[in-house]
């Protein structure tokens, strides 16, 4: 029985819910866009040194290009082959990125977009980033190889081959997502050609993948493929490794297909965090962070370890997508901030932080008819992610990640990784506060009063830095001091109209 239950938790441990991230990391970023030869310098020179667990990616396979618009940021999510070969550079590129950042202990996560090919108004010819041909008229993409047998036409039931109605189930999978060709993940050699494609990956070295468009897709097909792959490269990986899943599943209730379809493969992106956060920290519809008291599955989110959490995505960021307006970006800094710092000190799910780049927004009613502005380029090739003195990021990308309050709560969530949900205080309002275990406390002040409270920190007595103000340095703190006394208490003050109402301590920003 002890011998099962142990060969239990070693199979829970190396399965496909775990992000396999180095022992105390437990956060991720997505670099959206970047090249590779500049995520294995943030690897070594960033990343790892900050305690970050993994990057996502964007898709590194072949893709249409598009000239209409303009080399949108949505043309990564239109594959040509499985050739490694994109604007964020080639093979080669590909694997001294993933050498360098695994040698690090950073993991590498792949956005795999295996649902469908291009668009089928892509017509005929080579215009895809590697140079491959195409050709949509009769489903030709023989730098895979795959022809009009591999594609589901036949197979979708509407009257038009495209996804027309969200509440059919069949269709949503059986047909096109906006022209989109449908993959045809039902049958064997499709299936063959997908894990061909993520088992080159993993030897590679990567060590999960984000499922693009999962709601897209049958969960039996996406089993049947993640039944083919390799376990991870034991280069950097222990024996036996399964990879990381997370599936993209937009599910924000209202919808037939649910996230908890998709269980049994993997960890799903609950799009209700995001969504439900940005109400809260807006005071939408009557809510207030006092009502955080029971966050996670209280609110109807999944299961805690079946959850890829985060405040905004690539796509959500943009006011389109799922969560629509209540979605906060770096556009909206000071809440950001605040519910960034939230979801990282919260015990609940695996974090993935957003990292973007700027560009022009233009509001035709009420919408950014320049949603779909693609990365930083000169005439089509991305931009350097340049780093300024401030060890901010120029030319255009934001790097939210490098933002102090972002960068000190990373930290902070791998200092209280492990320890339970403690010391929950709110004042029936926005002015809320909780603990981890004996190892962190943060207090938030979202309300139109200032804070100034007595409060049970969980701590043991000393002088604390907050790092959401300042740095620990040395034995010196460049921001607020908090003293905790012998009991465990500990005064706070936040103004409402401080740039960042909020403060956090932590075992290791003790003085
Ligand atoms: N695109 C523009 C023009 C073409 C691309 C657009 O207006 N699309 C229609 C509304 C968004 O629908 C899409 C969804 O997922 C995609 C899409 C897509 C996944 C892809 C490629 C795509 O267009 O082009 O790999 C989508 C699916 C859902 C849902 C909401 C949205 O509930 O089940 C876009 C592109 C969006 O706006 C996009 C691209 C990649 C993503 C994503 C969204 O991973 O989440
Ligand atoms: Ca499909």
């Amino acid at each position: 029985m002890k011998f099962l239950l142990l060969l239990s938790a070693i199979g829970l441990c190396w399965a496909q819910y775990n992000p396999h991230t180095k022992y105390g990391r437990t956060a991720i970023v997505h670099l959206f866009e970047w090249r590779w030869d500049d995520i294995a310098l943030e690897c070594e020179r960033y990343l790892a040194p900050n305690g970050f667990g993994g990057v996502q990616i964007s898709p590194p396979n072949e893709n249409a290009v598009i000239t209409s618009p303009s080399r949108p940021w949505w043309e990564r999510y239109q594959p040509i082959s499985y050739k490694l070969c994109t604007r964020s550079g080639n093979e080669n590129d590909f694997r001294d990125m993933v050498t360098r950042c695994n040698n690090v202990g950073v993991c590498i996560y792949v956005d795999a977009v295996i649902n469908h090919m291009c668009g089928n108004a892509m017509g005929s010819g080579t215009s895809s980033t590697c140079g491959s041909y195409y050709n949509t008229g009769n489903e030709e993409f023989p730098a895979v190889p795959y022809s009009g047998w591999d594609f589901n036409d036949s197979i979708c039931k509407s009257e038009n081959g495209e996804i027309n109605d969200y509440n059919d189930i069949y269709q949503v999978r059986d047909c096109r997502l906006v022209g989109l060709l449908d993959l045809a993940l039902g049958k064997d050699y499709v299936r063959s050609k997908v894990a061909e494609y993520m088992n080159h990956l993993i030897d590679i070295g990567v060590a999960g993948f984000r499922l693009d468009a999962s709601k897209h897709m049958w969960p039996g097909d996406i089993k049947a493929v993640m039944d083919k792959l390799h376990n991870l490269n034991t280069s950097w990986f222990p024996e036996g490794s399964r990879p990381f899943i997370y599936q993209e599943v937009i599910d924000l209730g209202g919808e037939p297909i649910k996230g908890s379809e998709y269980f049994g493969n993997g960890r799903v992106t609950e799009f209700k965090y995001g969504a439900k956060l940005g109400t809260v920290l807006r005071k939408w519809n009557g809510e207030k962070m006092a009502y955080l008291k029971n966050w996670g599955e209280g609110w109807g989110l999944v299961p805690s370890d079946r959850a890829l959490v985060f405040v905004d995505n690539h796509d959500n960021q943009r006011g389109h997508g799922a969560g629509g307006a209540s979605i906060l970006t770096f556009w909206d800094a000071r809440l950001y901030k605040m519910a960034v710092g939230f979801m990282l000190a919260h015990p609940y799910g695996f974090t993935r932080v957003m990292s973007s780049y700027r560009w022009q927004r233009h509001f035709e009613n009420g919408r950014d008819v320049n949603d779909w502005i693609g990365p930083p380029n000169d005439s089509g090739v991305i931009k350097r992610v340049t780093i300024n003195p401030d060890t901010t990021c120029g030319n255009d990308w934001v790097c939210e990640h490098r933002w102090r309050q972002i960068r000190n709560m990373v930290a902070f969530r791998n200092v209280v990784d492990g320890q339970p949900f403690t010391n929950w205080w709110d004042n029936g309002s926005n002015q809320v506060a909780f603990g981890r275990g004996n190892k962190g406390f943060i207090v938030f002040n979202n309300d139109d009063r200032p804070l100034s409270s007595t409060l049970q920190t969980g701590l043991r007595a000393g002088t604390y830095c907050d790092v959401i103000s300042g740095d620990k340095v040395g034995n010196s703190c460049t921001g607020i001091t908090v003293n905790v006394s012998g009991d465990g208490n500990a005064h706070f003050s936040i103004s409402n109209s401080a740039e960042d109402p909020f403060i956090a301590i932590h075992a290791e920003s003790k003085l």
